[in-house]
């Protein structure tokens, strides 16, 4: 019998934006590999001498083997296949225009409070994370709340793959607490901007998206919600998944430009680091509730890698998840950073019937693994 624990509090809104811009496997992969070419053709002395290994060219087979992903979603292609800039064409904005990061924020934002039925103003937090933020300050969770017309107070917070699942368990907390009533979790992943597209081993990961979510007292969640049964967090120091992008990076000039400023991982670490932990972590959280992982109707798992996805759940049940039960949205998206759980439950909830538990989990750069158990109301 499932201990019947709760938060009282509930997701009573979902919303997910993307833009329309496609990036296909065989379209990164051919801008990548001339990139490569040319980069060799302008080496071609040192590399004949001996003095410096060739690039080696990317595939788009091998990126859908070794990730799941197939194409993704871009703010801008026409930068990142050029093949003598590698990086995408995102147009600085004076300080009286609303910031992309908000733009992307507000695009999902009110998706999310529409399926809640709740009107901007209703709205008395916001919270917005990310794993990587355009700015330092002002919290562009406060210009989200202006740019809304929301009240009370928003905070941006950081926490790499684990940023939108954090974010969550604050709202949820505030609301518990009383100091909210109708929180606004918003998560604008624009990640393309701080990857190396000339990285063979990662230029292949990424894609851009936003996700929303609105947290509010049980009691006034409408049938369809899902309440927040229980949370959890845990962190394990690791430098396998990074960025050094920073305020800092221009006070060492000798270094300020380096690659190690864009994100860059071990990836074949993290995936041995991870799959364990996130399976004991998840494990665990179903276990306190007194549940079999097989009464579970939904993973909705961080998206960062197919194969790891199916491992993790496989080793949770015991046996092969089927799709329906850890639903993938990476093949379309790519990673989508923290947003990737939060998108995967956005689109993959409203089928099951009321009294399904689901649990959404994110694991990644920290290490942080951060869950939340969901019952549908
Ligand atoms: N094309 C063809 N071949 C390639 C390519 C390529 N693009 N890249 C590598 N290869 C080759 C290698 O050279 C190697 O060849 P060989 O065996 O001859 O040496 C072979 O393929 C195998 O290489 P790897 O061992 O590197 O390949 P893996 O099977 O380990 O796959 C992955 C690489 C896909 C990166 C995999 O290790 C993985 O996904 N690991 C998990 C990583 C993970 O979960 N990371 C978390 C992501 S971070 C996150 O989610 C949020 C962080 C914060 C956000 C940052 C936003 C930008």
């Amino acid at each position: 019998m499932a201990s019947r624990t709760t938060t009282r509090t509930s997701i009573t809104g979902h919303g997910v934006w993307h833009p329309e811009t496609v990036l296909g496997n065989d379209e990164l992969c051919a801008a990548f590999n001339e990139f490569v070419r040319r980069d060799n053709a302008r080496n071609a002395t040192l590399i004949a001498a001996g003095k410096q290994e060739p690039l080696k060219e990317s595939t788009p087979d091998w990126i859908v083997k070794a990730s799941g992903i197939h194409r993704r979603y871009v703010e801008d292609k026409t930068g990142l296949i050029d093949p003598e800039r590698m990086c995408p064409n995102i147009a600085d904005r004076s300080e009286d225009q609303l910031s992309i990061q908000a733009e992307y924020a507000l695009h999902a934002g009110r998706r999310a409070l529409a399926a809640a039925e709740r009107a901007p103003e209703d709205v008395d937090l916001v919270v917005l994370a990310a794993s990587n933020l355009q700015r330092m300050y002002p919290a562009i969770a406060i210009e989200v709340q202006n740019a809304l017309g929301a009240h009370g107070h928003g905070f941006d917070m950081l926490l790499g793959c684990s940023a939108a699942t954090g974010a969550t368990q604050l709202a949820s907390q505030s609301v518990q607490l009383g100091q909210a009533q109708c929180a606004l979790v918003v998560i604008p992943e624009l990640t393309t901007g701080h990857m190396n597209w000339r990285e063979r081993d990662s230029h292949f990961i990424f894609g851009d998206a936003s996700v929303a979510l609105v947290v509010e007292p049980t009691e006034r969640a409408r049938p369809g919600s899902w309440e927040i049964l229980s949370t959890r967090m845990v962190s394990k120091w690791s430098s396998n998944i990074r960025n050094n992008g920073g305020y800092l990076n221009r006070c060492d000039p000798r270094t300020e430009h380096d690659v190690d400023k864009l994100f860059h991982q071990n990836g074949r670490r993290v995936f041995k680091d991870v799959v364990p932990l996130a399976e004991k972590f998840i494990s665990d959280h179903i276990a306190a509730h007194d549940l079999a992982p097989s009464q579970v109707a939904r993973y909705w798992l961080h998206q960062a890698n197919q194969n790891m996805n199916e491992l993790i759940a496989k080793r949770i049940l015991g046996r092969e998840a089927t799709r329906e039960e850890a639903p993938i949205i990476l093949d379309e998206f790519g990673n989508t950073a923290s947003a990737g759980s939060l998108i995967a439950f956005s689109k993959y909830n409203t089928d099951l019937p009321a009294g399904s538990y689901g649990m959404m989990a994110s694991f990644g750069a920290g290490y942080s693994l951060g869950s939340l158990l969901l019952q549908r109301q």
